[in-house]
């Protein structure tokens, strides 16, 4: 019989969706596990590689520990709001209510189609009502606590269009449609108070068993740094300028100030001839988009013609307005010192300001390259140039010099982050309408719970307006309505929420997806929280993953979630490469596709193969050749039992070898699969299956363990298991079989016995894992009481290990 994956894999799929029961999740029980997946947009182009690989990994988990006995949640679902469905929709002018499910169908189609084992029965898309219904019901939770509230923002401008326009609609200070010079105006967006979460977000990081640089990512998102406010007098007294700075131990380093452009004090401080040129320069940066104020690598800068007074020399201070000093950050004024910060050194070699050295490195080699040469440094040391604080080293500078400034009522401590509050409102179509009403009278007032959820209309014109109002505007039948509190007419809010709104909580929902009442019932929750393995892209580093924590706070706060963090442990999935090593894209012509792959090797060729391409976390290239690789071994596993079927009667003696290989696979296999390790995992089996030909060849291959075998390939390669299994005369599902467990007795190879001797005399005997190094070996053994005892009032003079068994220590 050939392995006909064609036929095989759909008489599986076949089967497993008449049971697939088999894969619901229990509403209770004993062990629990949540293994959930970056639910995906469902695109017109389907599924991906990538997508495949990370859903491979999480179906190897949960089908692991179904066998283990564990009651596994492990749902799919269906992200499809947002930009890229609108986009699309706008390029095939058709209204994304339409496509979007069909997208969802072929989605589901082809996840079948590779034999994942989600639970359908808890699917769930962010687009429908009854789902985006409590998305606007924990909007409105937020609006009450205070947390989503509307603000001014700077937009861009055109006065000609009366309209804000995006950062990326302005092209070198003009509106891109009437090409008016634009300016910059407030305009009112909707925000979700993140910030004042800041510093759960960071210190909750500690709990999560995530990777370092995702945590890191988050960490340096948030942005907090503790330093100090100075305030530098104007020359004239006429005001003061307020710097934030983490490094006080400089101050006697400064040689300019700089303002950021938006600063209140830049359009106000120019003095004499400088007027004008401060004036032209500002006019510039502000009509410039951030994208290109952010990509230009040009040092620009304007001085003022306005001094301050250095608070402790009483030196004046030139002041310069730049646009490498952010508005939005700290106070929007630095102090420059350019000795000891890269960004102030570029500036002040540009514009010949004096570079002013007064922190000496500690270490002698870098002295030696810094102290003659006109490099930066950075770092920590000790003081000079800088009165009564010189000699100090940065550490304890800082803490005296702040000390002294706040004494003279010069500076006060302060702490910044780097995260701003998350601009809520997008204007326009595709998204959960904002549940808000506007009435003259009573300002926004949220629709009531009732009326919920306020569903998005279908309409035919819902390209974005460009007036800065979302398309839903003209609705008039939609936007005008009864203001809830005082009934007068009013209008409803036509923003609509961003594309991460729905993902915030969909995990919450996946534990009771039908409930009518609640977005998820407590109880279950309890249950099922949190999330135990979470497998996905790094790329929602902080998008996602930040929103997702953020608004779980929220809900914690409002003791609706148990737990205080969503996801206990979180895996990156590597990016899958082209063959070329590069990104796949379209352009590039290097995108492989996953249908056609199953077509010419099978579901389980392609599971297994992206799997046994690399670690799990790494980015890793396809290669072809690859893929063949692995469709031999299913091969040659398929020949195998068919073999095993005609000569199982035979009878069988226990054969040792064999019988270690299978124990060490059992242990391997389950322990890689636990820690992420698919690829060792394989590799493992793979040996085995081919000592397993060899003892075939033999006549010692015991059909049983042959059956083992399968159960720990089943995870990875469900069809082709399941196909045998049942060739070898069994009528019940692999999926009910328990995990195999792993002999001990058999694994003793894995461990070695060491003789420890003194000047040759054996004393002790140890026994040690195979693979533990000598060095470890020598102070295990060197820490023993009994070696000890014979050590005592003895020095080593040797220590020789001898074959891997003996090690010997000679004394004097
Ligand atoms: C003087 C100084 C001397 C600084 C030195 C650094 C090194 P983090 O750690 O990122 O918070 N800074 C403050 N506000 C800024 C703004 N709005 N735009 C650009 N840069 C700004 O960085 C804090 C440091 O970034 C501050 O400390 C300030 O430069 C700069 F040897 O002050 B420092
Ligand atoms: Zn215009």
């Amino acid at each position: 019989m050939k392995y006909n994956f064609k036929q095989i894999e759909k008489k599986w799929q076949k089967i497993w969706e008449s049971k697939s029961l088999d894969w619901k999740a229990k509403d209770f029980g004993k062990n629990k596990i949540y293994i959930l997946d970056m639910f995906p947009y469902p695109s017109g182009d389907g599924l991906h590689i990538g997508h495949i690989e990370g859903y491979t990994g999480s179906d190897i988990l949960s089908r692991y520990f179904r066998m283990r006995g564990y009651n596994v949640l492990h749902p799919m679902g269906w992200d499809a709001f947002g930009l890229p469905a609108e986009n699309y929709a706008l390029k095939m002018k058709k209204n994304p209510m339409t496509f979007v499910p069909k997208n969802i169908e072929n989605f589901k189609k082809q996840l079948k189609s590779i034999g994942f084992s989600f639970d359908w029965t808890h699917e769930i898309n962010t687009t429908e009502p009854e789902y985006y219904k409590w998305t606007q019901w924990m909007f409105l939770k937020m609006f009450n606590l205070g947390l989503a509230y509307e603000s001014e923002a700077p937009i861009n401008f055109c006065p000609s269009c009366k309209t804000g326009l995006a950062r990326e609609e302005v092209i070198n200070g003009r509106c891109d449609r009437c090409k008016s010079e634009t300016e910059i105006r407030y305009l009112k967006q909707w925000h979700l108070k993140i910030t004042k979460y800041s510093d759960r977000l960071l210190d909750d990081l500690k709990e999560l068993n995530w990777p370092e640089s995702i945590k890191e990512l988050q960490r340096n998102w948030v942005g907090k740094s503790a330093g100090y406010e100075i305030d530098f007098q104007l020359e004239d007294k006429s005001n003061k300028i307020k710097v934030f700075t983490t490094r006080v131990d400089t101050l006697y380093g400064v040689t300019f100030l700089v303002l950021a452009p938006e600063h209140p004090l830049s359009s106000k401080i120019a003095r004499g001839d400088y007027y004008y040129i401060t004036d032209k320069y500002l006019r510039n940066i502000l009509s410039k988009s951030e994208r290109d104020r952010m990509m230009s690598r040009e040092i620009t800068g304007v001085f003022t013609g306005n001094y301050a007074i250095h608070p402790m020399t009483g030196r004046r201070i030139p002041i310069w307005i730049s646009e490498y000093v952010l508005h939005q950050y700290g106070t929007g004024a630095i102090m420059g010192v350019p000795a000891h910060d890269k960004r102030d050194y570029d500036f002040a070699t540009k514009f010949h300001l004096p570079i002013e050295k007064v922190v000496q490195p500690e270490n002698t080699f870098e002295k030696f390259s810094g102290e003659n040469s006109v490099s930066v440094y950075e770092g920590f040391g000790k003081l000079k140039d800088s009165d009564e604080f010189s000699g100090l080293l940065s550490e304890d500078a800082i803490e005296q010099i702040g000390q002294k400034l706040i004494e003279k009522k010069f500076a006060q401590k302060n702490v910044y982050y780097k995260l701003r509050d998350w601009i809520f409102s997008r204007q326009r179509y595709w998204g959960e309408p904002i549940p808000i009403i506007k009435c003259q009278k009573c300002g926004n007032v949220p629709v009531q719970e009732k009326d919920l959820p306020v569903k998005l209309p279908k309409i035919t014109n819902f390209r974005p307006t460009g007036t800065g109002e979302s398309p839903l505007k003209k609705l008039k039948n939609w936007v005008n309505t009864k203001c809830p509190k005082c009934k007068c007419p009013a209008e409803r809010e036509t923003n609509t929420m961003p594309q991460w709104a729905g993902s915030c909580w969909y995990y919450l929902r996946f534990t009771d997806p039908s409930n009518k009442k609640e977005f998820a019932n407590l109880s279950k929750l309890k249950y099922w929280l949190p999330v135990d393995v979470y497998i996905g892209g790094a790329e929602h580093a902080v998008l996602h993953l930040l929103y997702a924590r953020f608004w779980h706070k929220v809900l914690y706060d409002l003791k609706l979630v148990p737990t205080k963090e969503p996801f206990f442990k979180l895996v990156n999935q590597g990016m899958i490469l082209g063959e070329d090593n590069e990104k796949m894209s379209k352009s590039r012509g290097n995108v492989v596709s996953p249908d056609n792959i199953i077509k010419n090797f099978g579901a389980d060729s392609l599971r297994m193969y992206e799997m046994f391409m690399g670690p799990f976390d790494s980015a890793k290239p396809w290669m072809t050749d690859g893929i063949k690789g692995i469709y031999r071994f299913l091969n040659n596993a398929f020949t195998l039992a068919n073999k095993i079927t005609r000569t199982h009667k035979h009878q069988i003696e226990e054969d040792k070898e064999l019988l270690v290989a299978l124990n060490k696979t059992i242990k391997k296999v389950g322990e890689d699969i636990e820690n992420y390790k698919f690829n060792t995992a394989i590799s493992q089996m793979m040996e085995l299956i081919d000592l397993m030909r060899k003892k075939l060849g033999e006549k010692k291959l015991d059909k049983k363990h042959f059956e083992t075998f399968l159960k720990l390939l089943f995870p990875f390669a469900p069809h082709i298991t399941s196909e045998i299994w049942e060739q070898l005369g069994h009528n019940t599902l692999l999926d009910k079989e328990n995990f195999p467990e792993y002999n001990k007795k058999y694994l003793i190879n894995e461990e070695k016995i060491i003789i420890a001797q003194i000047n040759g005399k054996r004393r002790l005997d140890l026994t040690f894992p195979a693979e533990t190094p000598f060095e470890e070996i020598k102070t295990t053994i060197q820490k023993h009481p009994k070696i000890k005892a014979h050590l005592k009032g003895k020095r080593i003079k040797k220590t020789i290990f001898a074959g891997d068994k003996i090690i010997n220590f000679v004394t004097n």
